[in-house]
């Protein structure tokens, strides 16, 4: 599909590591005519993480594709740089529209549940719910980044993006038509957003040098849009922070409260 997108990966690959995917932690979720695809978690925690990741709103497994890529990164204060979640223990798929993947890091633990819900004959939600738990006997200071690259109407031309509130952005695209608008909210991210046009780095997620949100390109118009939420969590020995980031739609009120109960405010 995104041929500048496949060079640019390819590059990236030709450096020190080359990021293998993990046979079997990888997933496809279906409610009505949603879809949402997984691919198998990295086995590198510094090449570009998950190799694609597919959200067809509506049509089922011929319908329109919006996704190239939504992952999570991470860095243990003092780190030098970010490390996407690689080498997951297993993936769990309790049901057709939800499925849980788990990782054991040195300091951490991290259990990520992802739940799609068809809102409507032609729209969809994903939310994601991670917890994260310190397994050190000292204090962890995390942070913790969502990254996501749609490409509304399966092509990388021509998406927008605002800020709609100070955790929730909205991307919009009209290319091809017909225009097609998707929420990507990281919920009471305390430290921001970064926003602006695909790079192989993941916007400096993925390469050897620490990288923050600072609230930079929102609006971007008319581009290959990629952004992130970044939340940092201050764990005491033994206790765990949960967050919530969305993708697309809004779920039904009580899906959603659902999931924003087990919120947990991260200190700073
Ligand atoms: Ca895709
Ligand atoms: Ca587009
Ligand atoms: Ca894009």
């Amino acid at each position: 599909m995104a041929t500048r997108k496949t060079i640019a990966a390819l590059l990236v690959s030709c450096g020190a590591t080359l990021a293998l995917a993990q046979a079997g932690t990888g997933f496809t979720l279906t409610d009505g005519g949603a879809v949402f695809r997984q691919s198998d978690s990295p086995t590198s925690g510094t090449g570009g993480g998950v190799s694609s990741t597919d959200f067809r709103l509506s049509g089922g497994a011929t319908g329109t594709d919006q996704l190239f890529q939504n992952w999570w990164w991470y860095r243990v204060a003092g780190e030098s740089r970010q490390t996407a979640f690689y080498n997951a223990t297993g993936t769990q798929i309790p049901a057709a529209n939800r499925a849980v993947t788990s990782w054991v890091f040195p300091q951490f633990t991290a259990d990520l549940e992802y739940h799609l819900q068809a809102t409507s004959p032609t729209n969809a939600s994903m939310v994601e719910v991670l917890t994260v738990r310190n397994t050190t006997a000292a204090p962890l200071t995390l942070n913790l980044f969502n990254y996501t690259d749609f490409d509304l109407n399966g092509s990388f031309f021509g998406d927008s993006a605002t800020l709609i509130s100070p955790d929730l952005m909205r991307v919009t695209g009209d290319y091809p038509s017909p225009t097609v608008s998707a929420d990507f909210q990281g919920y009471g991210a305390n430290v921001g957003y970064k926003v602006g046009p695909f790079t192989a780095s993941r916007l400096g997620l993925a390469d050897p040098s620490v990288t923050n949100a600072n609230n930079t390109g929102l609006p971007l118009t008319n581009d290959d849009f990629s952004g992130f939420w970044e939340w940092q969590l201050v764990l005491t020995p033994g206790a765990s922070g949960t967050l919530v980031e969305r993708l697309g739609d809004v779920p039904e009120p009580t899906t959603l409260l659902l999931f924003l109960v087990l919120l947990r405010p991260p200190r700073r």
